[in-house]
């Protein structure tokens, strides 16, 4: 059965499509009611409208503040038919069949930095209590709280009325928005250190995925209030819509570039891992660079620059199989090589984000979720020399680099790098040990595919994501050909392993801050 709504409140702050939707609305025969600002455009246009003030017999008060929050309201939207027609017959209370609202800003006036009075104003009573109400009553009514859903509307209108689906899904929509909106306020309003004591997060669907992980597993991907340039704000220029694993491999590969924005270089993602970076003259050489570390995994990558794409660095991408590229631009001379690989999948972001702002981290587990700051830091104050030896000022470059990358690969973690570029990456290994070994023995492969005698991680420098527990695994990288480490130090065996370092005529820092990285 269908049921064509008699009388709709519209209170929109948002007035994208406002004037035509409520013609149709008019069309198919519905009183219009409404709020000072909607109902001054609809009046604008030519349509007929109440203000609701007249249905309260009261105006609005406080600049707003107090519009709609009345029984008439409230009655008209919550009331019952058959139940409560005896109490709205005799407190004067007409039914309301349709609700359009969509709420205040609040969302803008973060984005836009509004100041803790901006923010407060901004904060929709009246409209969440009344799709709150609607949405409780889809049994009889229908709410609509997003522009995207006026269409879908007219086309029940047009039908004959809205089927009770219908309804319990704009009910479903609409509980969500408020969630999200209050979810938002509730962040926002949160002050100090100590985590929050309600936290989550709130999406709206920015694209349904063919699938998850695998293709056994349903998946989408959601967009939340966070503000960070990114891969689900890109622009994609070719190529097939992006999988799961795409997606989450260009946000790895991002995150990277973006410790690295302020020179040429290119970051390879394969499995959510960095499998070769690199600083270079320019992307193409970068590219080049980066390669090199490990040809072989770098197959089917993800490629992140830090700095447009032009067509020398397009000539040297399009030579293997990548499966995407994204960067803060593309010359169209290199588009159009890219053009010849259809599975190409073609990205471009205004900016990559500052690595420094925060970012929620949100991992489930069984009956609930981990929360945690993004990792903003790098280094926990002036790096320390803790060896007999300092480091040279390219050693020093190498370290450095090395830790950075080091952050952003799995843990344990262990990168080998020389003059700006990894040459030995180890990843997700149980030991710390075994992701050097696994490091050198990558490097020593490079070597061999180009065809060099020795591995490229000779005379190379090492940074691992955390301390080396034992003096085991430092050795491990002397031996490979380090010449000086990184790490964050704070082992109870730290003495021994210095000890080791200076035996082994190993220039060694400690940075103060470990990178775990599960
Ligand atoms: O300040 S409010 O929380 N108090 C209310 O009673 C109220 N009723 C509707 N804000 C209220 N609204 C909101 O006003 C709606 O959610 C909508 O966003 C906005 C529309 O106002 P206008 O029609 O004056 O532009």
């Amino acid at each position: 059965a269908r049921f064509m709504p008699r009388r709709a409140l519209l209170s929109v702050s948002d007035k994208n499509g406002l004037i035509p939707f409520a013609e149709k609305l008019a069309s198919h025969g519905v009183t219009l009611l409404s709020t000072g600002g909607t109902a001054k455009a609809l009046r604008e246009a030519g349509l007929e409208v109440t203000d609701v003030s007249k249905v309260t017999g009261f105006p609005e008060i406080m600049d707003g503040r107090v519009k709609t929050l009345h029984p008439s309201v409230h009655g008209g939207l919550l009331g019952r038919e058959g139940t409560d027609d005896a109490a709205m017959e005799e407190h004067g209370i007409a039914p309301i069949d349709l609700l359009v609202v969509n709420l205040y800003p609040f969302e803008e006036s973060v984005r836009k930095g509004a100041d803790e009075a901006g923010l407060v104003e901004t904060i929709d009573i009246g409209g969440p209590a009344m799709i709150r109400a609607s949405a409780k009553n889809f049994e009889r009514v229908t709410v609509i709280t997003d522009p995207e859903d006026y269409a879908p509307l007219l086309d029940e209108l047009s039908a004959g009325g809205t089927t009770k689906a219908f309804r319990k899904q704009q009910s479903s929509i609409a509980y969500g928005r408020t969630a999200q909106y209050d979810l938002l306020i509730s962040q926002q309003l949160h002050e100090g250190d100590a985590p929050p004591r309600r936290t989550g997060t709130v999406g709206r669907i920015a694209q349904t995925l063919r699938y998850g992980e695998n293709p056994h597993q349903s998946s989408a991907a959601y967009r939340t209030a966070e503000e960070r340039a990114g891969v689900l704000n890109a622009e994609q220029h070719q190529g097939k819509e992006l999988s799961y694993n795409n997606l989450n491999d260009t946000d790895a590969a991002v995150e990277l570039a973006a410790e690295l924005r302020d020179e040429a270089a290119v970051v390879i993602v394969k499995h959510a891992n960095p499998c070769g970076v690199a600083q270079g003259q320019s992307i193409a050489d970068a590219y080049k660079r980066a390669l090199r570390c490990d040809p072989v995994s770098a197959f089917g990558g993800i490629i992140a620059a830090t700095q447009r794409i032009d067509r020398q660095a397009a000539e040297e991408i399009t030579k293997i199989f990548t499966e995407v590229v994204i960067a803060p631009g593309v010359d169209e001379d290199a588009k159009e090589l890219f053009a010849k690989k259809k599975n190409l999948r073609l990205l471009t972001i205004p900016e990559l984000p500052d690595p420094a702002q925060l970012r929620q981290i949100l991992k489930p587990i069984a009956g609930g979720f981990l929360h945690q700051d993004h990792d903003t830091a790098l280094f926990g104050g002036e790096l320390k020399t803790v060896t007999k030896r300092a480091p040279s000022e390219q050693e020093l470059a190498d370290l450095r680099f090395a830790f950075t990358v080091a952050k952003h690969v799995k843990s344990n973690a262990i990168v080998y790098a020389k003059d700006g570029a990894t040459v030995g990456i180890g990843a997700g290994q149980m030991s710390r040990l075994d992701s050097s070994r696994i490091a050198a023995r990558k490097s020593q492969d490079a070597a061999e595919a180009e065809g060099l005698s020795e591995a490229l991680v000779k005379g190379s420098v090492v940074a691992s994501d955390a301390f080396f527990p034992f003096a085991d695994g430092l050795l491990a990288a002397a031996d490979a050909g380090a010449t000086a480490v990184i790490q964050p130090g704070g082992s109870m065996r730290d003495d021994e392993v210095i000890a080791a370092a200076d035996d082994a005529g190993l220039a060694m820092v400690f940075t103060g801050m470990r990178h775990f990285r599960h």
